[in-house]
């Protein structure tokens, strides 16, 4: 189904979004410490074919070749994150210059090609030094973070405008946390409690230090949102899918729009009592500019013998991750994201899916599927707009294939290809469906000529 350009805004930002680990590589280079995700893809068995980020797509040394294929595409915005290992190697203290210098690059080329700059603070990549004096479960990791997002915005604050602090606090406090799939690789629901506290409160104290660094800064924070639906209109499934909102939507939103944790989880009100201080709460509810949201599926929920129980029908197309294709789900939450929380701008900063892609022997990639999901997800958002939810931007995850985390490189997001023995990019079908999307698009009016005398 082509999706209609003029069904969005002219200033409306197209973009594409990455993250350090993920791309980066040259983990050795340039002091540049280690992270928990070194160390957690270093273990044996933990990430699938024994995969790193070691190399990763070696953005470090290609960004500038990257940056031409963003220009190419015709992107108005590129999200990236920061290392906060490049910066800070052992997480406080020493700030390491070389690590600076290399955002400081990225931001100039970015900029030298129309190409503006939004960037993430923490996508997941903890100083190696600061999990081992006790990680995300201790309260001195925030301010820890508080430091460094004032040291990066002091440096690119004169030309990066728009902040994220924190990418998917759920993900990282749970899955890392509790599930263990993730770096750092704890199974504690306590853990998982205490981290999410601290990196809620750890945004609150770092929008502050952000536009104290960079006065007249964007600061927004990303998560990641899944619209809760019940299995069926029984009250039991109603409520179980009121619990996993509450579980993976609220315990996020609330605390950073209503300054309070939703009062109907009580096991996890319990555990997060004893760690909220004074002025914790205020600190959290910080206000806003935008918020991120990061979109790839919806939750269908019933009520189970032991609790909530995600239900998938087996027909429901879906992804090489398993995950459903529901494009509605997009619209669903953004609609209700802007009637119960107000946030003054959304930016969709993550949507996209991953397929099998193979370079066949024209050598191109031809990835269909992704090109619908692309189009489907962007009408959604376009019927959002329509509707008055004031989305200002979507960027496409992801620019390149890269390292997806415990999969290692197994599973492709990108529009464009990575060759991974020999590095090379190849664009691939998806790339230049948007690239002719954002092209097509209407152009802003140009400003009247000043009439003279
Ligand atoms: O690759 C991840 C990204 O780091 C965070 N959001 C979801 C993506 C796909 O799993």
């Amino acid at each position: 189904m082509p999706v209609d350009p003029a069904a969005f805004p002219p200033d409306f930002r197209w973009g594409a979004a990455t993250a350090s680990y993920q791309i980066e590589g040259a983990a050795h280079e340039d002091g540049r410490g280690e992270s928990v995700w070194d160390r957690f893809s270093a273990t044996p068995g933990k990430v699938r074919n024994g995969d790193t980020g070691e190399v990763a797509c070696d953005f470090y040394h290609r960004f500038a070749g990257d940056v031409g294929l963003m220009a190419d595409l015709g992107l108005d915005a590129f999200r990236f994150s920061i290392a906060w290992p490049r910066v800070l190697p052992e997480g406080r203290g020493r700030v390491n210059q070389a690590g600076l210098d290399f955002y400081d690059r990225l931001v100039d080329e970015l900029l030298a090609h129309e190409i503006e700059p939004f960037a993430t603070l923490f996508h997941w990549d903890t100083p190696q030094a600061l999990e081992d004096a006790g990680g995300w479960p201790v309260r001195e990791t925030a301010e820890a973070f508080a430091e460094y997002a004032e040291i990066v915005a002091a440096r690119l604050g004169d030309r990066v405008r728009h902040w994220m602090t924190h990418n998917e606090p759920w993900v990282y406090a749970w899955i890392g946390h509790s599930w263990g799939d993730h770096a750092p690789g704890r199974t504690s629901e306590p853990d998982a409690v205490a981290a999410a506290h601290h990196l809620l409160l750890s945004h609150g104290w770092a929008v502050e230090a952000i536009r104290r660094a960079a006065p007249g800064a964007q600061v927004g924070i990303t998560l990641s949102l899944s619209h809760a639906y019940a299995a069926s209109d029984t009250p039991e499934d109603e409520a179980a899918a009121w619990e996993i909102d509450g579980g993976t939507n609220r315990w996020f939103l609330d605390p950073i729009f209503r300054g309070a944790y939703p009062a109907d989880l009580l096991e996890r009100n319990k555990l997060v009592a004893p760690l909220v201080h004074d002025g914790d709460l205020e600190a959290m509810g910080a206000p806003l500019d935008f918020l991120g949201v990061n979109y790839y599926f919806r939750h269908v929920v019933s009520a189970g013998a032991d609790g909530p129980r995600l239900v998938r029908d087996p027909e429901a197309p879906q992804t090489d991750m398993g995950w459903e294709v529901y494009p509605d789900g997009l619209h669903a939450l953004l609609t209700r994201l802007a009637e119960e929380y107000a946030p003054p701008a959304i930016y969709v900063t993550e949507n996209g899916a991953a397929f099998g892609d193979v370079r066949v022997h024209d050598g191109r990639v031809h990835d269909p599927e992704r090109t619908a999901y692309l189009q489907s997800h962007v009408t959604a958002v376009g019927r959002a707009v329509a509707a008055g939810v004031p989305v200002k931007g979507y960027f496409v995850w992801s620019l390149l294939d890269n390292f997806e985390w415990a999969h290692g490189y197994a599973k492709r997001f990108g529009i464009v290809y990575i060759d991974y023995p020999t590095l090379e990019r190849v664009p691939k079908d998806s790339f230049y469906w948007y690239r002719d999307f954002i092209g097509s698009r209407p152009r802003q009016p140009a400003p009247a000529p000043v009439a003279a005398g």
